[in-house]
């Protein structure tokens, strides 16, 4: 067998061991591909697409509520192994200010807390509101802090209806105060959600939200 076939070979083995909520397994892998220096950004990727399947199996309902749970617990251990991992970037001074939350209605917040552990280590400094964040905290906050970019998170399809109406208070206080605050959507979203919500950019990458933010900032200043 190739590397490149052994690496995809224990790709599939996370992925799957996260689907089959095999806890031990799942934990057993991250330990020994982080120990080997694999690439941490990868790993999260594989995750993913690890809870992806679980969110498939929980709505054939082979998967009950508490196999979403378990599989967000198994996800939060290995974050906390892999995160530490994600190089420091811009130790010293802030790449920018982000303001992040997960949308009114929404608990989901694996992905928001993972793409606010990212933008600190590239340097960003974020404030996260949390979850289920009404539209008027998200003005208030915006309003006080000024930040580069408001990234927002949901999951559920009732996010939706929020996004659209936070992004709706957003941009009535930024014409009231003469702003002009980048807009980011992120979770199960696509380019139909962010023109129904009005935003500016989306994303189902928290990578790709660290680069965007980076070139919002680099444009802003
Ligand atoms: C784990 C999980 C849970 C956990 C969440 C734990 C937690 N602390 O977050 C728990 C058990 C609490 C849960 C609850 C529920 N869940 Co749930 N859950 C999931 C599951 C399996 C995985 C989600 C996840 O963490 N993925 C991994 C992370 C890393 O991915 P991510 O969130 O997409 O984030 C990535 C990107 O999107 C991006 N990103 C995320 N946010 C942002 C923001 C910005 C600005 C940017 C740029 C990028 C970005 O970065 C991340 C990394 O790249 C999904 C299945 C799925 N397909 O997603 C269902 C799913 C989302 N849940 C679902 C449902 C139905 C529910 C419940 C209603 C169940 C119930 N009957 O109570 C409740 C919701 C209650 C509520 N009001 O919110 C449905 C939603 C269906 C729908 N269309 O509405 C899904 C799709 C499952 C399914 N197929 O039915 N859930």
């Amino acid at each position: 067998m190739t590397e490149a076939e052994k690496a995809k070979r224990t790709a599939t083995r996370l992925a799957q061991a996260l689907a089959d909520l095999q806890e031990n397994e799942a934990l057993q892998i991250v330990r020994q591909r982080m120990a080997a220096g694999d690439d941490p950004l990868q790993i999260i990727e594989e995750c993913q697409a690890g809870m992806r399947e679980v969110g498939e199996r929980y709505a054939q309902r082979r998967y009950y509520l508490s196999g979403l749970i378990m599989a967000g617990d198994i996800l939060r251990q290995i974050m906390d192994m892999v995160l530490p991992a994600v190089e420091q970037k811009f130790s010293g001074h802030s790449a920018g200010l982000v303001l992040l939350g997960t949308v009114q209605g929404d608990i989901h917040d694996l992905g928001k807390n993972l793409l606010m552990m990212l933008l600190r280590s590239y340097g960003f400094t974020v404030v996260d509101l949390g979850v289920d964040v009404p539209p008027e905290k998200f003005v208030e906050a915006a309003r006080a802090l000024k930040p580069h970019a408001i990234g927002m998170s949901g999951l559920i399809t009732a996010a939706h209806a929020s996004m659209r109406r936070t992004t709706e208070a957003l941009r009535t206080m930024m014409a009231q105060d003469g702003v002009r605050i980048p807009i980011l959507l992120g979770g199960q979203v696509d380019e139909q959600v962010c023109r129904f919500v009005g935003a500016d950019y989306w994303s189902t990458d928290a990578m790709e939200g660290v680069r965007l933010c980076q070139k919002l900032v680099a444009v802003g200043e």
